[in-house]
């Protein structure tokens, strides 16, 4: 049985990758971090009880930012593939804390891959790379495939190019099966609360539902290539499943603005948003009623942007026979499907006399 351990599972893409490793018969383990409350909800589901036989999914606390717990993990595990998806992954948090996201980013890429090298394991481990779109950053050339010069525009992304480089620098200089897949957004019902799409569609879901007025956002004009996050992870596990390792651009070859999200989300709900006004004035308006449901927030704006993102597939699903298989519209529409789901209990919930926490950004 082939061994594989996962950083960041769990996260979005560590969710989705540990169930799809378990379905090819994998034993997985995966590494969380230590929290002040339970912080496995995305993959709950997959967790037996340690006390039954056959546990197939095994966790691990550990972080990024420690060595010597790292090298611990790898040494015990021995495995056969590692899948690097940990990271502080948030563009505009980097901002906020960047020497937090270079430590984790950056160095916990080289952490992994020293610990490979240290415990001679060089010839056993393939290593996945969560390399991203981000890396483009400043639009060089359009669409974004392997050879498109790196631009980075945020210390996410800096710390991503560190972690893109030094994972060039192990393969070449250790023979290490290293791959960097340079995955654009990819999205789903499982993505964080405060990345600009599930922000979206969850508060077109309260604001169907009564439990929310109005949506604020930043930057409506930026122009995003966004996936399926289930689509996405099989491109990781191909990529280590080649007879080379390389690097690949996984994308849809589509882009759409942060605007045409937001009306995609709506029109699940048969909401026909009407704009009005421009830049920090613009607001988004229910066509129908005339309330207004958008408004522009400045505070989420970014020192620097990244504008533009398209990526061209066309390598990967040459080589790796990888092609995304959902839309844009079945993604907007299975993740406010969801977030109604979770809105109506909340509703629920709150009907009788239960507050809900909704979070705060
Ligand atoms: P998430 O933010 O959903 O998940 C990040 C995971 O990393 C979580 O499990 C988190 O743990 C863990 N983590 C964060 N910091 C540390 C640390 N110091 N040590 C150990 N674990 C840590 O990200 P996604 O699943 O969306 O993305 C997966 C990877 O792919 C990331 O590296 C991201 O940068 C990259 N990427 C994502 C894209 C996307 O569109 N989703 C596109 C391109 C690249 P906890 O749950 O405790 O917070
Ligand atoms: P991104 O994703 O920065 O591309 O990074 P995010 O969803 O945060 O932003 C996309 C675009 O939307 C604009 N925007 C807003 N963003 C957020 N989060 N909140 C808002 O209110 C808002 N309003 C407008 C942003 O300015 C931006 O232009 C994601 C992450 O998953 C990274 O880890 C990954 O590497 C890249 O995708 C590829």
């Amino acid at each position: 049985m082939k061994k594989a351990l996962i950083t960041g599972i769990t996260g979005q893409d560590g969710a989705y990758l540990a169930e799809f490793l378990l379905q090819k018969g994998y034993e997985v383990h995966g590494i969380k971090r230590r929290a002040s409350m339970f912080n496995t909800e995305r993959i709950d589901h997959l967790v037996k009880d340690i006390h039954e036989e056959d546990v197939r999914l095994k966790l691990h606390y550990g972080d990024l930012t420690d060595a010597t717990n790292l090298i611990r993990i790898i040494q015990e595990v021995q495995p056969d593939e590692i899948y690097n998806l940990a990271a502080q992954s948030h563009v505009a948090v980097s901002f906020e804390s960047p020497e937090y996201t270079a430590n984790s980013d950056a160095l916990g890429t080289l952490r992994l891959l020293e610990a490979i090298r240290i415990l001679g394991l060089a010839k056993k481990t393939k290593y996945y790379q969560a390399s991203t779109s981000e890396l483009f950053g400043k639009v060089q050339e359009t669409p974004q495939k392997e050879t498109t010069p790196f631009y980075p525009r945020s210390p996410y992304a800096a710390a991503k190019l560190y972690g893109y480089w030094i994972t060039v620098n192990y393969r070449e200089a250790y023979n290490i099966f290293a791959c960097n897949g340079i995955l654009f957004n990819h999205e789903s019902p499982l993505r964080g609360e405060t990345f600009v799409t599930r922000k979206i569609t969850r508060a077109v879901a309260r604001i169907k539902l009564g439990l929310q007025k109005k949506l604020y956002l930043g930057n409506l004009d930026s122009k995003r290539d966004w996936g399926f996050a289930g689509d996405y992870v099989k491109a990781m596990w191909l990529m280590l499943q080649q007879d080379k390792p390389e690097d690949f651009v996984i994308a849809t070859g589509e882009t759409y603005s942060v605007r045409d999200f937001v009306e995609l989300a709506f029109n699940q709900i048969g909401i026909q948003i009407e704009w009005r006004g421009q830049g920090v004035d613009e607001i988004g308006v229910d066509s129908g009623t005339g309330n207004v449901l958008v408004c522009v927030d400045p505070r989420y704006f970014r020192p620097t942007e990244v504008d533009f993102l398209l990526g061209d597939p066309t390598k990967a699903r040459e080589k790796l026979g990888w092609y995304p298989e959902v839309t844009i519209n079945q993604l907007a529409n299975m993740m406010v499907e969801e977030d109604l789901r979770i809105a109506k209990r909340d509703l629920l919930c709150k009907n009788n006399g239960f507050e809900i926490k909704n979070g705060h950004e």
